[in-house]
């Protein structure tokens, strides 16, 4: 009878320490520069990883909406990613090469006058 007792206690806090594990997203929006909806796909798709569980950014806002399990990576990788793919976010500046790589329609930076008018 104790022994069967000390079993319900057990399980009972393994089921709840299973569901503390699986609370643990985070989720937090910032804004990442883009133009078009290459970007958003190019952007989602390199935030579609391990640790991220759903990321969506909006075109006409150009804010990312990330969720994530902060245990796995941090907020700051994922400002990394976006810079590494040529996306500068509001706190990183986007790597030149890959931006550079960019397709024309997904140059963000504005001139002031057109330097390059190849498209
Ligand atoms: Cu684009």
């Amino acid at each position: 009878m104790k022994s069967a007792l000390l079993l319900l206690i057990f399980s009972f806090t393994s089921v709840f320490g299973v569901a503390q594990k699986g609370n643990k997203y985070q989720t937090d929006t910032f804004r990442v520069y883009g133009n078009c909806g290459m970007c958003e796909e190019r952007i989602e798709n390199a935030l579609d990883i391990v640790g991220i569980r759903s990321a969506q950014w909006d075109e006409k806002t150009q804010m990312l909406t990330v969720t994530f399990v902060s245990e796995k990576i941090s907020i700051q990788e994922i400002h990394q990613i976006c810079a590494n793919i040529g996306h500068a976010t509001e706190k990183m500046k986007a790597d030149e090469k890959a931006y550079a790589n960019l397709h024309h329609c997904c140059k963000y930076i504005k001139h002031n006058h057109e330097e390059n008018q190849n498209h």
